[in-house]
């Protein structure tokens, strides 16, 4: 794998000095270092035969609640044992370094809250929150839910309990879209960390950022349609990348002497 230059890092340490306003994007990639499994990397253990894809639908539930069910309970035990990793803190250190820092995340874990990260965006929902598959009434998890064949029942209708997730062909949840444009259409930095750039329609928002004018960065071990459009690709691991961004910023405020980076 390509690492970045010391060209790339440098100019991407300033722009990031520079920005008033940041937008950061984050996918599953964040969290790979945390144990977290990515969507779009093979599953390990009891899970690689199914497809993740095919479970986090509508259609996938129907099918086989109880599998979606101990799936989505198997992840949830994966992301309470979990710890954030460098890049979730490196991220909430910028946040408090920028003046406007909004954070928008696919992930449906809490590390970048765990991380120290506030207002987080979870535009895909969040794992440890459900509601009724019928009518929508939310649902406090019991303990020995965790561990049935099958999903809990609503108190109020009896339809089958899920995870407050955003399945495909779901709509995604209208306020959190809403600040989402809005911050992209007026950042001058997105930074992106650790998404395929693959599933819509999130995977516009760095080119809605770009079009208004804001630097698109990219952090990805893999090359992907974002790296392909990203003004600065930082080929590497959030881990070591996103430190490697921050670290040399100083806590003055930002276009004061002083508040630049060195290294
Ligand atoms: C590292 C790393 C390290 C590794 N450091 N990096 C336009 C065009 C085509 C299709 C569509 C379209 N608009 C809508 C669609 C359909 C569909 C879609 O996008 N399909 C495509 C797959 C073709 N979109 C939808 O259905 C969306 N809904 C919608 O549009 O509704 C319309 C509507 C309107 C009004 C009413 C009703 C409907 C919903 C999408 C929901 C996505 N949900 C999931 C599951 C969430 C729940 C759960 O967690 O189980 O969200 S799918 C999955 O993909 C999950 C993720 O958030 C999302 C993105 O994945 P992500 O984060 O990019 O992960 P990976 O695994 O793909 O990539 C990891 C990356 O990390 C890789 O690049 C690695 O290289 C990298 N990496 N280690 C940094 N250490
Ligand atoms: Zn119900």
């Amino acid at each position: 794998m390509a690492t970045p230059t010391t060209q790339q890092l440098a100019q991407a340490r300033q722009v990031i000095a520079d920005a008033q306003r940041i937008v950061c994007l984050t996918g599953a990639g964040v969290s790979a270092e945390s144990g977290v499994a990515t969507f779009r990397d093979a599953q390990t253990g009891l899970w690689a035969k199914f497809d993740p894809l095919r479970l986090a639908s509508q259609a996938g539930f129907a099918a086989d609640p109880g599998l979606v069910w101990q799936w989505y309970m198997a992840r949830l035990g994966t992301v309470e044992q979990a710890m954030p990793n460098h890049g979730h803190l490196a991220l909430a250190r910028l946040a408090a370094l920028t003046p406007t820092f909004t954070l928008v995340t696919q992930n449906v874990d809490d590390l970048h809250e765990r991380a120290g990260s506030q207002n987080v965006l979870h535009i895909h929902g969040r794992i440890n929150h459900f509601h009724c598959n019928t009518c929508g009434t939310e649902h406090t998890l019991q303990p020995d839910e965790r561990t049935s064949e099958l999903p809990p029942t609503c108190l109020l209708c009896g339809g089958l309990v899920r995870p407050a997730v955003v399945w495909f062909g779901e709509a995604l949840p209208g306020d959190v879209v809403e600040i989402a444009w809005r911050e992209a259409e007026r950042c001058d930095l997105m930074l992106v960390v650790g998404t395929s750039g693959v599933v819509y329609p999130v995977a516009q928002l760095p080119l809605v950022a770009q079009q208004a004018g804001a630097v698109v960065i990219d952090v990805n071990p893999e090359c992907t349609p974002i790296s392909e459009i990203a003004d600065i690709f930082l080929q590497g691991s959030g881990g070591l990348i996103l430190p490697a961004l921050v670290g040399a910023l100083s806590a003055g405020p930002k276009g004061h002497p002083g508040s630049g980076l060195s290294g």
